[in-house]
């Protein structure tokens, strides 16, 4: 790519978008005809290429003999991720779930089988009329016999885009019908944040567009990704991913800004941008934070009119911070002691951050952490501090490294999709979602675990529902949730657990009814281009026919309302393109409003893709109204403006998350009061996979350790231990033990070390508790409580374990094949 400044990218995102925007309708309407008489394509392909989407980007997929043999990035896509590899091999990977299938205990004995023996294999293959049957009997006997708080939807995961075959839309939907469930509701990325920012922005800020990177490009002096690894975080959009971020982030090196990485990992990003690293201990940003906030405010070097015009509450804290509410003061001298930094290098760095434009782009690994919550509200804190919200190019950012926040927003029209049916729970679930009730989902467990017991969430005293059927589809509890022991023991609890997957993942394996589904690639769908820049829509097309007996998300939901007597309030008479095509032409009537020229169904469907032009979306600073008029442009927290302090909080009265930013400690940390032991275990997000996806794919080669998941580990933890490259080891705490391949490395700071999420479970003795799993997966080892009474959020990141090396018997991971029954 040529050297291009923000304003040129703004200029150039505009016309390329606009050219291929008009070049496409001009397109169609000279050979209009002969396109239109291709028609709507509903089946794969034998031969020839193909344009569809998924997670990692837009794709020309080459199909031979109705084979796909290649998935090749769109050429306007600026970073194709170098995952798509994976992506095509999925469809054909051994982990494929072939058939219907059904462990054998249940099929005998039904809600009389022993459940202690799920995971061990034992499947027998059913038609799929015997597969659907025993889910509707299921589904009955649990709705007559306990109501609809007896089944749990709240199934949580990174499904396929796609805004028919959303299965996890699709089974809300079904079990509306069926009579109702148990939802959930938040997510694992941002449990903490996106409960506590309401009450301090007013605004969920972690799924909101950021400043344009165009205006970041043109105007930051200092960028400081904390905790954040845009470069390979992303590679992944929840739609599909434009990867706009990494044409702003090459205008940016290119450029030549300053990038300062606030991690213990030297990460892609770093070396990417040749940035400084500053390695605090993990879980200790907040002491960090409010050490610098201290040096702002004893040097006098904080924004007092920003203070004083955007934000309420700031005297409370500056208490806190001086130590004049609780006799200590958090000075670089107090912050240091806790993360490990000199005071001086927190002093200078505070001195810094006010010194020219800086922007603090955080990423989410902080908040997913016990606490949690108190980190991205210190960072706002610090930022206000600052005192640069709202300037361009300054500020405060929490999606820069996600789905490409800040890539420049088009005009276009939104997408919509297909609805669950529901209405939105009333009460405790603070976040709406249908059902006939509502836990945070990261608390599934201990849902499991206290049928009746009460807990607190943003606010409000709740009772956890008696659950005794789980219908998982579109997520990887058995990779996703922690602290894997406490979890097996809680399955139990469940009379019935169904999971309909395409691959072979330890959840279905765990799973009494085993549904086969297509990946999207086996199916046809319409989705959009661009999370934040909904730079296009796409016609996701099949590539091939459904594999072996799958069938898709929305074929297996007909199928099993048909036989519940609901099919023709499920399928509302259409069919899957009638569904496409009426996604498509809402987004129309929409453009017409906006006085946009859109092709016709026909037409976009022949095309591919349909593109929107950029205009003003390249300019966008956040919160620059808000800044310029408090008053007239009042954020929607209780005071209008950002609350240093929440009375909200107050209220509630929780002695886990106090009403200011605070430094609390974890349950455990590194180096932290009773420590039990000496590593600390970052369990961030892969660089070559999305979690447990693609996991069971060829791309496995790149990264794995002696047939295992790798472990970051830094030579002098390795000395100490004998450890070498390349040996096998096993990592263990109180929860359990996994084994993992070493990767001596000093990328990862001392004390540290690093095993990405979403290794796929692999119990050496199914029937043992505390069993060693095999392949190296790290919620083994994580902590399964909510990061506060606020919030509730996951605490994937605390995890204090040792490592050695593997002295036991050798071992084969099984987990990458099909299970013996099948
Ligand atoms: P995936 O591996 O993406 O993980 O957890 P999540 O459950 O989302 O699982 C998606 C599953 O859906 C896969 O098994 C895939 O095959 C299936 N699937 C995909 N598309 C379809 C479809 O169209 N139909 C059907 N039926 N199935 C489909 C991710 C979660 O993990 C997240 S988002 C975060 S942020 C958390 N991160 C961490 C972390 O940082 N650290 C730890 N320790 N733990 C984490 N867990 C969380
Ligand atoms: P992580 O990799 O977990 O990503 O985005 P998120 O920002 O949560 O963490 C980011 C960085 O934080 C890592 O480089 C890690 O070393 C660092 N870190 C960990 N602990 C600490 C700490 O205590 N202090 C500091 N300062 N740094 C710390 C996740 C986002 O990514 C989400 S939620 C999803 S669902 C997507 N998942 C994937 C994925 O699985 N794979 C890829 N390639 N891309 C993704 N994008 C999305
Ligand atoms: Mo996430």
């Amino acid at each position: 790519m040529t050297k291009l400044s923000g304003q040129e990218l703004h200029a150039e995102l505009s016309r390329r978008a606009f050219l291929s925007y008009t070049a496409a309708v001009g397109a169609l309407g000279l050979c209009g005809t002969s396109l239109l008489a291709q028609g709507a394509r509903a089946e794969g392909l034998a031969n020839g290429e193909v344009m569809s989407g998924c997670h990692w980007g837009v794709f020309k997929a080459r199909v031979e003999n109705g084979r796909a043999v290649a998935f090749e990035p769109w050429d306007k896509d600026p970073a194709p991720s170098h995952q798509l590899p994976g992506v095509l091999d999925s469809i054909y990977s051994p982990t494929r779930i072939k058939y219907p299938m059904v462990r054998r205990e249940f099929l005998e004995k039904g809600v009389n089988a022993d459940r202690s023996t799920r995971g061990n294999g034992d499947f027998v293959r059913v038609t799929w009329d015997e597969a659907l049957d025993l889910v509707a009997k299921e589904l009955k006997r649990v709705q007559e016999s306990y109501g609809p708080t007896g089944t749990f939807g709240g199934s949580y995961g990174w499904k396929n885009p796609g805004r028919l075959h959303n299965c996890q839309v699709l089974m809300r939907r079904a079990l509306n019908l069926a009579g109702g469930f148990v939802n959930s509701s938040g997510d694992y990325s941002t449990g903490a944040a996106q409960i506590i920012m309401p009450h301090v922005m007013g605004t969920l800020e972690v799924y909101e567009q950021q400043t344009a990177w165009p205006v970041v490009v043109d105007n930051t002096e200092l960028m400081v990704f904390w905790a954040a690894d845009p470069v390979k975080t992303n590679q992944i959009g929840w739609v599909v991913p434009d990867h706009g971020a990494f044409a702003g982030m090459q205008a940016m090196k290119e450029k030549g800004t300053k990038v300062i990485c606030i991690n213990p990992v030297r990460t892609e990003t770093a070396d990417y941008f040749g940035a400084e690293l500053v390695s605090p201990r993990p879980q200790t940003d907040v002491a960090l934070m409010l050490g610098m906030a201290h040096t702002l405010y004893s040097e006098d070097l904080h924004d007092k009119d920003f203070i004083e015009n955007c934000t309420s509450g700031f005297d409370i804290f500056a208490a806190y911070l001086t130590g004049e509410s609780d006799g200590t003061p958090k000075t670089a001298e107090w912050a240091a002691e806790i993360c490990g930094l000199p005071a001086e290098q927190i002093k200078e760095l505070a001195r810094r951050f006010v010194g020219g434009r800086t922007m603090l782009a955080a990423g989410w690994s902080i908040q997913r952490m016990h606490h949690g919550e108190q980190a991205h509200w210190m960072l706002v804190t610090l930022a206000s501090m600052i005192g640069q919200i709202g300037l361009p190019g300054g500020g405060f950012g929490l999606s820069y490294h996600y789905s490409n926040g800040g890539s420049p927003t088009s005009d276009g029209p939104a997408l919509g999709g297909i609805s669950d049916g529901g209405k939105p729970v009333e009460g405790a679930a603070w976040l709406s979602a249908s059902g006939a009730a509502s836990i945070p989902c990261a608390r599934v467990v201990d849902m499991l675990l206290n049928p009746g017991g009460e807990f607190q969430f943003n606010g409000a005293t709740a009772t956890y529902p008696d659950v005794k059927l789980a219908y998982w589809v579109g997520g990887n509890p058995f990779a996703h949730h922690q602290d894997r022991n406490r979890m097996l023991k809680a399955w139990e609890k469940l009379e019935t657990f169904i999971v309909q997957d395409f691959q072979w993942t330890a959840t279905a394996r765990h799973a009494d009814i085993v549904l086969p589904a297509t990946t999207s690639y086996e199916r046809n769908d319409i989705e959009s281009v661009g999370d934040y820049s909904n730079r296009a829509i796409l016609a996701m097309k099949k590539v091939v026919d459904p594999l072996y007996e799958a069938r898709s998300d929305y074929d297996i939901f007909a199928a099993l309302t048909e036989r519940l007597g609901k099919g023709k309030e499920f399928t509302e008479g259409r069919d899957e393109m009638g569904w496409i095509s009426s996604f498509y032409e809402a987004a129309v009537k929409q453009a017409e409003f906006k006085q946009m020229e859109m092709p016709s169904f026909e037409d976009f469907w022949s095309e591919g893709i349909v593109e929107f032009p950029i205009t003003e979306g390249a300019n966008f600073v956040r919160y620059a109204d808000f800044r310029e008029d408090p008053l007239f442009n009042p954020l929607g927290t209780p005071s209008g403006l950002i609350e240093i302090y929440s009375k909200n909080i107050e209220k509630m009265g929780y002695d886990d998350c106090p009403a200011h930013p605070t430094w609390m400690e974890p349950a455990e940390r590194l180096g932290g009061p009773g420590a039990k032991y000496p590593l600390h275990v970052v369990a961030s997000h892969p660089n070559s996979r999305l979690h447990s996806q693609l996991n069971g794919t060829s791309l496995r080669d790149l990264y794995a350790v002696a047939g295992h998941e790798p472990c970051l580990i830094n030579p002098d933890d390795a000395a100490a231990r004998g450890i070498a490259d390349g040996d096998v080891l096993r990592v263990f705490n109180d929860r359990g033990q996994i084994l993992v391949g070493a990767k001596v490395s000093d990328a990862v700071m001392p004390g540290a070390i690093q095993v990405y999420e979403g290794g796929w479970y692999d119990p050496l003795d199914p029937s043992e508790e505390g069993t060693l799993d095999k392949y190296g997966d790290v919620n083994v080892l994580s902590l399964d409580v909510g990061t506060s009474k606020l919030a509730q959020g996951n605490c994937g990141q605390t995890i204090l374990a040792d490592v050695e090396k593997y002295a036991g018997a050798p071992v084969t991971v099984t987990v990458f094949d099909t299970p013996k029954g099948p």
